[in-house]
């Protein structure tokens, strides 16, 4: 049986990498295999992509090159990890998938929706999450929270306002695709965001 895919998005800060444990021990604690992964990364090749896009700071990443980037990571993602674990039936939860493109790249960056979306048919060959939980906050939250780490990388350095555009553009998306997306609403305290997530999985469970 095909395994089912799961992803969690949302601007930085607002917890993804907190809830995603958490949503992974749901889903084992029901017996299912899991594999839990993330993006931009997810494979060794596709990790050395992250460090570049992330990190790299000694030439300019044009917004078309790091469009490009992300989808040249996911098709390795898709065709080396995720394909094959749904197709052995393990459950897949994934930090960031396709939305958070359509989010930064489209929202943040102003590259072209309908050029995604081409990426996005090649890439993905009609592969499309189950479920995705946006976690939903004030960049003013996101950004505080995740102002207590230590070195920003090339997208934790932008402004406020980028921020606000990378979160439109996941709301409209939520609302475009309401058949998958639950929007969760992530400034309050973790155990109430944490009792939504519960009963959001029981219901997919
Ligand atoms: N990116 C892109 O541009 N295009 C793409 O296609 C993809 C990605 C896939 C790396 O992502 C960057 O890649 C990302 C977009 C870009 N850059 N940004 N921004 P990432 O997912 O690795 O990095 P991130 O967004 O920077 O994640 P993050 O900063 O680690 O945020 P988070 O995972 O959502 O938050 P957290 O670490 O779980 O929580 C932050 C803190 O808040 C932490 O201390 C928690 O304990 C605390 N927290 C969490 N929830 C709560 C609540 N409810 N109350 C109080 N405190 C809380």
């Amino acid at each position: 049986m095909q395994g089912r895919f799961i992803t969690l998005e949302g601007i930085e800060g607002v917890g993804k990498s907190t809830n995603l444990e958490f949503v992974a021990g749901l889903i084992r604690a029901a017996g299912h295999k899991l594999l839990v992964t993330r993006e931009p990364g997810g494979t060794p090749l596709a990790e050395q992509l992250r460090q570049i896009v992330l990190h790299r700071e000694d030439e300019a990443v044009p917004a078309l090159a790091e469009l490009l980037i992300m989808f040249s990571g996911r098709s390795l993602h898709l065709a080396n990890r995720i394909r094959p674990a749904l197709d052995q039936g393990s459950w897949v939860v994934c930090d960031r998938f396709t939305d958070a493109t359509f989010a930064y790249q489209g929202g943040g960056r102003g590259q072209p929706v309908d050029r995604i979306e081409t990426l996005e048919a090649w890439v993905h060959d009609g592969l499309q999450p189950d479920l995705t939980i946006l976690l939903d906050a004030d960049p003013e939250i996101g950004l505080a929270r995740a102002g207590a780490r230590g070195p920003s990388d090339r997208f934790e350095k932008e402004r406020v306002d980028f921020f606000r555009r990378v979160r439109a553009a996941y709301l409209a998306r939520a609302e475009r695709f309401a058949d998958r997306f639950v929007v969760v609403d992530a400034a309050r305290t973790l155990p109430e965001v944490q009792d939504e997530l519960r009963i959001c999985i029981k219901r997919m469970l």
